[in-house]
C-alpha cells in the first residue's frame, strides 16, 4: 500500500553510494514503469470519492520521495568533493616546471643597437606621429606633386588628405620648424608603403638622422656613417659612397658595404641612403642656407637586420615563429 513506499525507499537509499545507483533507484520508483508510478496509475480505477481522498496523499508521498532523492543527490556530491579534497595533496617540494623566457625581437635588438651608436655620437632621439599630412611627408621635403612616391601605389592615403608616413623625415621637419640649429637628431619608427615581396612589407621600420649646424660638410657625413658601419657590422668593413638622388638632399649618395654572400664571394651591398640637406628643405622650415648646412641619412631596420643576420625573407620578422625568434 502507499504507506509502504517511504520506509522501503528510506531503507534502500541507505545502501546507495553513487550517483548511478541513485538514478536507478529513482527510475525504479518514479520512472515511467516505476513501482510508485504504477501505483498512482491505478487511481483511475477508483470511485470519485476515493479519488478525492487518495489524490492528495499520493501527491504528498511523491513530493516526499523526490525530496529524499534530491537530498541523497546533494550528499553524494558533497562526499565526492570532500574525498577529492582530502586525497589531493600538493607536494611543494617537487621541482617546478620552469618558466619559458621571452627574448627581444631581432628588429628591436637591431633598432636599439643603432640608436645606441648614435646616442654615443651625441644624437638625440625624437619619435613622431605615423599619420601625417602631405605637407610634412612630401611638400616640406621637396618631393614634387608629380613624384612617383606620391602615387596611390606607393602611399597609403587616409581621409581628409592625411596619409601614413612613408619615411620618418616628417618628424625631422617638425623638429627643424620648432628649433633653431644646431640640431643633431635621429628619428626611429614605423613607416608605410604599398609594397610587398620577399624584401618589402607594407609596414617597416626606419631610422633617419639629421645634423644641422654651421660648416657641416660631406666629409662629416662620411666620417659619421663610416664609424657607424664599423660599430654596427664590426671590424674592418669597406664602404663606398655611390652617387644617387633624393629630392630632399643635394648631393645625394647611397652607402654600400663590401659583404661576403652565401658562396663566400665579395659583393657590394647597399645599406642606406644619405646626402646634404637640400636648401629647398631649409627654405620650407625657415632656416638660412647661407648660415647653415646639414647632413642627413636614412636606413631601413629590416634591411640592416637581414644583412647582419643573413635573413633572406623579410616576412620571417612578422610571423612570430618561435623557431625563428629563438635564434636571436
Ligand atoms: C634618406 C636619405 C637621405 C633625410 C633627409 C631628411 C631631412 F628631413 F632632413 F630632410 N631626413 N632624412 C634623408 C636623406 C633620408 O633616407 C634614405
Amino acid at each position: 500500500m502507499i504507506n509502504e513506499f517511504l520506509p522501503k525507499i528510506k531503507e534502500e537509499i541507505l545502501q546507495i553510494h553513487t550517483e548511478n545507483e541513485l538514478m536507478n533507484l529513482k527510475s525504479k520508483y518514479l520512472g515511467k514503469k516505476g513501482e510508485f508510478t504504477a501505483f498512482t496509475n491505478s487511481i483511475k480505477d477508483l470511485s470519485i470519492e476515493e479519488k478525492k481522498k487518495q489524490g492528495p496523499v499520493i501527491n504528498s508521498v511523491k513530493k516526499e520521495i523526490e525530496l529524499i532523492i534530491a537530498d541523497k543527490f546533494s550528499e553524494i556530491k558533497r562526499l565526492a568533493i570532500d574525498k577529492k579534497l582530502s586525497e589531493e595533496k600538493i607536494d611543494v617540494s617537487l621541482p617546478s616546471k620552469g618558466v619559458g623566457y621571452g627574448s627581444i625581437h631581432p628588429l628591436s635588438q637591431v633598432s636599439e643597437e643603432i640608436v645606441d651608436i648614435f646616442l654615443k655620437f651625441g644624437f638625440e632621439v625624437f619619435e613622431g606621429p605615423e599619420i601625417e599630412s602631405d605637407h610634412y611627408n612630401f611638400e616640406a621635403l621637396n618631393i614634387p606633386r608629380d613624384h612617383p612616391a606620391r602615387d596611390m601605389q606607393d602611399t597609403f592615403y587616409l581621409e581628409k588628405g592625411e596619409l601614413l608616413r612613408t619615411h620618418t623625415s616628417p618628424m625631422q621637419v617638425r623638429i627643424m620648424e620648432a628649433n633653431e640649429p644646431p640640431i643633431k637628431i635621429i628619428s626611429p619608427g614605423k613607416v608605410y608603403r604599398c609594397d610587398s615581396d620577399v624584401t618589402h612589407t607594407p609596414m617597416f621600420h626606419q631610422i633617419e638622422g639629421l645634423l644641422v649646424d654651421k660648416n657641416v660638410t660631406f666629409g662629416n657625413l662620411k666620417g659619421i656613417l663610416n664609424e657607424f658601419i664599423s660599430r654596427f657590422f664590426g671590424g674592418d668593413i669597406k664602404t663606398r659612397f655611390r652617387p644617387s638622388y633624393f629630392p630632399f638632399t643635394e648631393p645625394s649618395a647611397e652607402l654600400d658595404i663590401e659583404w661576403k654572400d652565401k658562396s663566400g664571394s665579395k659583393t657590394w651591398m647597399e645599406v642606406l641612403g644619405c646626402g646634404m640637406v637640400n636648401p629647398k628643405v631649409f627654405d620650407s622650415v625657415g632656416y638660412s642656407s647661407d648660415d647653415f648646412t646639414g647632413l642627413a641619412f636614412g636606413m631601413g631596420i629590416e634591411r640592416l637586420a637581414m644583412i647582419k643576420f643573413g635573413i633572406t625573407d623579410i616576412r620571417y620578422f612578422y610571423q612570430n615563429d618561435l623557431k625563428f625568434l629563438k635564434q636571436f
